[in-house]
């Protein structure tokens, strides 16, 4: 459901139909933020004139208080300084932990969007608002399938609503002035954490609770929503504008990609199970640059052997995993290296590039290309 929403606590209407009241009980009103009145002519037509940005209220700690989830329209209300800046429309598309967002949800969000940009009344940015655990997953998604050069702002919070401190207020509100940057559409999908600007690519969580808990190792923020201005690097290129890397009409499903560790004294029974379960890709997150177990390469040659597709990506945090293997075995050539995407990402673009071509050197140059 999208509604409008002001973010302003003053246009509140507790006290105007109140009876006649006592001049002292006006000025109490009026100094606690309280007393309510429609907005002149004058204030709702400046209003209109003000661009509009769409939240897209999805969960996560920025919502959460003791017990209880705020509702994205709670969160825009709650941030009186948004006002002046833009009109609102909030969309709840689900309140939950980060977690539960389903391949489905993904499919339906990076739609939504879609048809948000493509319509007659055109937000100029969305911000999505979830929860960190795996927010860098959702940006990565929405960044591949994204067709529009329109911001579109993933943030979040490390501390709840409730807790003293919250992040969320700050980042929420660093994000409607990032969607309103007129340059910040060439970023593609972007994810704002305490004051960072970071690629949908290379963007990770890399700390459980700090508030400086998003980096994008070897590549850093693409900007910073400073105090008097939000400025863009200068390095970041410019997206082109018009096609999704991968479309998503008429695909209602993702093909099933499982991602599977490698350590000391791993078996192939997991990557056997992976394959029995009907796993069309396989990621491992290999030890060094492409690593395993002899049984678990044993049971990648099988997987290959079965049709399925393998993509080695590393566990290490950094550094790449050639996309033309590189590596020293037969399988060299059948068998894809991430380049330096994480496993969750590495498995987010196979899942995409296997809606198009199980054909290997098709893959491998989708993985050189994004
Ligand atoms: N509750 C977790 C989540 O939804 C953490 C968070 O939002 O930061 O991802």
């Amino acid at each position: 459901m999208t509604r409008m929403v002001r973010a302003t606590r003053v246009w509140g209407n507790r006290c105007v139909w109140m009876p006649v009241l006592s001049a002292a009980v006006v000025v109490l009103c009026f100094t606690t933020g309280l007393l309510a009145q429609e907005p002149p002519d004058s204030a709702r037509d400046s209003e209109l004139d003000l661009p509009r940005v769409h939240v897209l209220a999805t969960g996560g700690t920025i919502s959460n208080t003791e017990g209880d989830r705020l509702t994205g329209e709670e969160l825009v209300r709650g941030l009186p300084e948004a006002g002046p800046l833009a009109r609102y429309t909030v969309e709840q598309f689900s309140n939950v932990a980060s977690g539960a967002i389903t391949l489905d949800q993904w499919i339906r969000m990076a739609s939504r969007i879609h048809e948000l940009f493509a319509g007659d009344d055109p937000p100029v940015g969305i911000i999505v608002t979830h929860g960190t655990d795996t927010m860098e997953e959702t940006a990565y998604f929405l960044d591949l399938t994204l067709a529009w050069c329109r911001p579109v702002v993933v943030t979040g919070a490390m501390r709840r609503a409730s807790m003293a401190g919250a992040d969320g207020p700050a980042n929420l509100l660093n994000s409607i002035r990032l969607a309103l940057h007129g340059e910040a559409g060439r970023l593609g999908a972007v994810v704002l954490m305490n004051d960072e600007i970071f690629p949908a690519r290379e963007v990770v969580k890399v700390h459980t609770s700090r508030m400086n808990a998003f980096e994008a190792p070897g590549v850093g923020p693409v900007g910073v929503a400073d105090p008097d201005s939000v400025v863009l690097s200068r390095h970041v290129g410019v997206r082109e504008c018009g096609a999704a890397a991968f479309d998503l009409q008429g695909i209602d499903e993702l093909p099933r990609v499982e991602i599977i560790h490698a350590h000391l004294g791993a078996d192939g029974a997991l990557i056997r199970a992976a394959v029995e379960a009907g796993a069309r890709g396989i990621v491992l997150a290999s030890v060094g640059r492409g690593g395993s177990t002899p049984d678990q390469f044993a049971a990648l040659r099988e997987a290959r052997e079965a049709g399925v597709v393998v993509v080695r990506s590393s566990r290490t945090g950094a550094g790449r995993v050639p996309v033309g293997s590189g590596a020293r075995d037969e399988l060299a050539g059948a068998i894809l290296g991430a380049g330096d995407l994480t496993p969750p990402k590495a498995r987010i673009l196979l899942m995409l590039a296997l809606t198009l071509t199980s054909d290997p050197d098709e893959l491998r140059d989708l993985f050189l290309r994004h």
